[in-house]
């Protein structure tokens, strides 16, 4: 039997988010449409949930998984629920060397993979290695090339195809880095056709990179990067505002093509939206 002051403070804790849905919701009524794509569904997280959801998200066809800034989560596709959390995920060496921000997350084969960065200066970008099943530390990570990412690594995308990982740098990126999944070692770089700006996360589908970009307009554009060539496209304009932080983005097959769930942070810096959009053209 649970105690009688849990089960007030569990009844107080969904009355405050029940009310902090509301008001989000009554806040962002009238969100623009986007350009080029259509908006099928838009989930909310506040409160404990914020602090698991706010810079990263994956997914593995069954489970999103979602990183805070020291934080991870892992919710069910098929509600958004988050169920399962890790609330000191970043490995003790790496905190020592002033590591304390998760990115952007990716994940292949039972791992997911986090751009996990210190700062202020930016001298130790890692990628770090979870155990999907459980959140907890694998015991691996591997330190980046920092002359590759000077301000950090914002976030990585795996290419089940070719069996490497992406990165890029944060300002206006003029090129992909490819590692190989075996040790993170550097293989190339391939060059862009135009250089992306403030790039939050990406994920593969097909062979295109799609990216979400924090872009300083209302614009919030998806781009794609096809990775065979380097062509950079604008695949929709999310019209979201400039008051919203986008952050990162998963990818995974819909009926039609691929539905692509992008992060954002409210205005009000207290809740997080995973807004999905199909491709309309
Ligand atoms: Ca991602």
């Amino acid at each position: 039997m649970y105690g009688i002051s849990y089960v007030i403070f569990k009844k107080c804790v969904a009355l405050i988010s029940a009310l902090m849905l509301l008001i989000v919701g009554m806040d962002e009524k009238n969100l623009p449409s986007p350009d080029g794509a259509e908006v099928i569904s838009r989930h909310r997280y506040v409160l404990e949930d914020y602090y698991m959801s706010n810079q990263g998200v994956t997914n593995d066809g069954t489970y999103y998984y979602f990183s805070g800034k020291k934080n991870l989560g892992k919710a069910r596709m098929s509600d958004g629920e988050i169920f399962l959390i890790n609330t000191s995920p970043i490995p003790k060496e790496l905190k020592a060397l002033g590591c304390d921000h998760i990115g952007g997350l990716t994940c292949y084969d039972g791992i997911v993979y986090a751009a996990i960065e210190d700062g202020p200066d930016y001298l130790h970008p890692f990628i770090v290695l979870y155990d999907a099943q459980t959140l907890k530390f694998t015991g691996k990570y591997y330190e980046l090339p920092q002359s590759l990412h000077i301000e950090g690594v914002p976030w990585c995308a795996f290419d089940a195809q070719k069996q490497v990982i992406y990165t890029a740098e944060w300002s206006n990126a003029a090129v992909l880095n490819v590692f190989s999944i075996d040790g993170l070692k550097l293989i190339e770089t391939i060059p862009l056709s135009e250089p992306v700006d403030r790039i939050q996360g990406a994920e593969m589908y097909g062979r295109k990179l799609y990216m979400s970009s924090d872009e300083e307009n209302d614009l919030k554009r998806v781009f794609s990067v096809d990775v065979d060539t380097g062509e950079v496209k604008t695949e929709f304009t999310r019209n979201i505002g400039k008051e919203f932080e986008a952050e990162d983005l998963t990818v995974y097959e819909g009926e039609n093509g691929p539905v692509i769930c992008v992060l954002d942070r409210g205005a009000r810096r207290k809740s997080m939206n995973l807004t999905k959009y199909i491709i309309t053209g």
